[in-house]
């Protein structure tokens, strides 16, 4: 691994230091909860469309899975794209919609040409959630919710990823009062800190297999669309084919491709356990070498597993999402190094996707 660029990289303290951010942004809710609950209230009826490009539709995708478990509000997600150009199959005639265009830049043009297009062709509210408060997507938005944290420098989404998906959590769950999960959300940074320093030496010796080139993650419910997420951060840092499914879908078809090169990495859940104990065997046989992410308080028979992280218990599914984020997050960086690609400067990417349309 190359010490220098470890030592230099804007990608890696970003990582390490994202906790500090989440701190911030539930500071900054708690200062308005008025304002969020009357969000909420005003708009209980509607279907909630989160989107957004790249990593904040990875988010939208996981965003629409907690905020509905935790509101009971109709959520669906698409990425900006479909707005552009399939509009009527995402909002649908009877309904009344609300977009939460999301966009760490607020200026990726598909995302603010989708919330120009639903404010003023379908008449539909939005509810920007950015990074940058000053951004032409929040300008622009009828509702706002910025983050007051160090803007990220990298190319690739890390921090502001997991902070604005907290933050859509943590404002999902003023809905219910529910004290016990408060106190939770105001404990998981601290969690999650501890857990990503416990776990650093076991991702380095993972990502040093050079062996494993080829890289599947799994996951259900709230947890596909991290495993969207940690696909293309493991794509977008180490510059190598990554996938991700379903994690029942595996099994028909793209399991044709397993061998002793596959590295499976299962985000698991309490709800799936008891589905995913046989996929783990059948991949095993297949040569593949298996990573599980679980909570302490699982069930999972892990000795299957090669290597297996275990978060703090008590968190449950929604948000065992962000304890596993940050350690999938340095899994795809130490792979980078161990390949010598710097992950500051990812081939044929930049921070944001503007177009001439
Ligand atoms: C969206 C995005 C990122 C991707 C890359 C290019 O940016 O597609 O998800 O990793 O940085 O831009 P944004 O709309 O969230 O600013």
């Amino acid at each position: 691994m190359d010490a220098e660029l470890h030592r230099t990289s804007i990608t890696y303290q970003e990582i390490i230091r994202q906790q500090n951010g989440w701190k911030l942004a539930l500071e900054s809710i708690d200062e308005d909860q008025t304002t969020y609950k009357n969000i909420l209230k005003k708009y209980r009826d509607y279907v909630w469309v989160f989107s957004g490009c790249g990593t904040s539709f990875y988010l939208a995708q996981t965003a629409s899975h907690v905020f509905g478990l935790l509101t009971g509000f109709r959520t669906k997600c698409t990425p900006a794209s479909e707005i552009l150009m399939f509009p009527d199959l995402v909002y649908h005639k009877g309904a009344k919609h609300l977009l939460v265009p999301i966009s760490r830049s607020g200026t990726t043009t598909e995302i603010v040409m989708a919330a120009q297009k639903s404010r003023e062709k379908y008449n539909i509210p939005t509810l920007a959630i950015s990074c940058d408060a000053n951004s032409t997507l929040s300008l622009e938005s009828n509702l706002r919710i910025a983050f007051h944290f160090d803007q990220e420098k990298s190319v690739v989404m890390t921090g502001s990823f997991t902070t604005m998906l907290l933050s859509l959590a943590y404002i999902a769950s003023l809905q219910n009062g529910n004290s016990s999960l408060s106190e939770k959300f105001h404990r998981i940074a601290d969690s999650s800190k501890e857990e990503m320093i416990e776990c650093e030496p076991i991702v380095k010796k993972i990502s040093s297999n050079d062996s494993l080139n080829d890289f599947v993650f799994l996951g259900q419910g709230p947890f596909y669309g991290i495993a969207n997420e940690a696909a293309l951060k493991m794509q977008e840092m180490t510059i190598s084919i990554s996938q991700s499914f379903h994690s029942l879908e595996y099994r028909h078809g793209p399991m044709s491709t397993t061998s002793e090169n596959t590295l499976i990495i299962l985000l698991s859940s309490q709800i799936t356990e008891n589905y995913e104990t046989q996929l783990i065997e059948d991949l095993k046989n297949l040569g593949a070498r298996i990573l599980i992410f679980s909570s302490e308080d699982s069930q999972f028979c892990l000795k299957s597993a090669d290597y297996q992280i275990e978060v703090p218990a008590g968190y449950g599914n929604i948000l065992n999402p962000l304890l596993y984020m940050p350690i999938l997050q340095l899994l795809a960086y130490y792979k980078a190094l161990a390949k010598n690609i710097n992950p500051d400067n990812p081939k044929n990417l930049t921070a944001v996707v503007k177009l001439e349309m």
